[in-house]
């Protein structure tokens, strides 16, 4: 378990930005103020529509926005990556992923804020009583519930929506698991980072939200991604079900300790 005592205070909200430029003002103007006392950072990957541009104008005019240029179109997991480090590196207690374009509720931040006081993670989620989805096409909402389906089968656990980006992290939380044992660069990243806080014994809450589909701008969701996550997740699942049995069969003793003494 990570410190519970540990403060919470500083709060770092990461909205990862593609081609956000319809979007990026309205997020950040929301965030402030559900969450006054949060920062924000915006994660661009040099968005070709200029959404870089419009965050650092967003940043010049308030303290608590900041923004980080990456080179180029990484991928989710990528700018998350980059915008935790970023994070830890300034002395940020707590780690927030948020999505740019509206399908998360800032508003509903601070409940997942206030269940991290009892949890290393905690998830926003669809798939909890009490969450809920508005407008999703029927093919999205569904790829969502098969991705969560696959992801506890091949991984067995209990979390309802695994693959969900509102995610709310401990500082300390981030530093167990290690940031460089994260593998998936696309929307895997979010089994990866609920997996990888699981398999270190952390508590990892879920609370209901609600997800709407986005109003402006387009998904950046592919085939290759889901792939990536799907091949992803059966590969880590196969994993830990072969050091299951690896440590049931039980490690081999040298013949001279066995009996102990004489
Ligand atoms: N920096 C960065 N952000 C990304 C990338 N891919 C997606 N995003 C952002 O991640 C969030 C979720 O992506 P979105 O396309 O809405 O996915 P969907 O909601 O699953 O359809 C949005 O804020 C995107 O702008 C990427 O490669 N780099
Ligand atoms: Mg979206």
């Amino acid at each position: 378990m990570v410190e519970r005592t540990a403060s919470l205070e500083k709060v770092l909200v990461i909205v990862p930005t593609y081609n956000e430029a319809e979007n990026v003002e309205m997020i950040t103007g929301r965030l402030r103020a559900s969450v006054p006392a949060a920062h924000i950072l915006v994660a661009d990957d040099n968005s070709p529509d200029g959404t870089g541009d419009i965050a650092d104008r967003l940043a010049a005019a308030d303290d608590h926005i900041h923004v980080l240029h990456r080179q180029g179109k990484e991928g989710l997991g990528a700018a998350y990556l980059a915008g935790f480090r970023w994070g830890l590196d300034r002395g940020y207690d707590v780690l927030v992923e948020h999505d740019a374009d509206g399908s998360h509720q800032p508003e509903q931040l601070p409940l997942l804020l206030d269940a991290l006081r009892d949890a290393d993670m905690v998830k926003g989620s669809r798939w909890v009583r009490g969450g809920t989805v508005v407008n999703w096409p029927k093919s999205r909402e569904l790829l969502s519930r098969g991705g969560n389906l696959w992801t506890r089968f091949w991984l067995g656990i209990t979390v309802k929506d695994a693959t969900g980006g509102l995610n709310a992290f401990r500082a300390g939380t981030l530093e167990t698991i290690g940031l460089d044992t994260i593998e998936a660069a696309g929307y895997g990243f979010q089994v990866n980072m609920t997996w990888n806080v699981l398999q270190h014994g952390l508590k990892v809450a879920e609370v209901p939200i609600e997800f709407a589909e986005r109003e402006r701008g387009q998904s950046k969701m592919s085939s290759k991604i889901i792939l990536e996550a799907a091949l992803l997740t059966a590969r880590w699942g196969i994993k830990h079900r072969a050091e299951q049995l690896r440590s049931l069969v039980g490690p081999k003793r040298p013949k001279a300790a066995v009996g102990g003494q004489g």
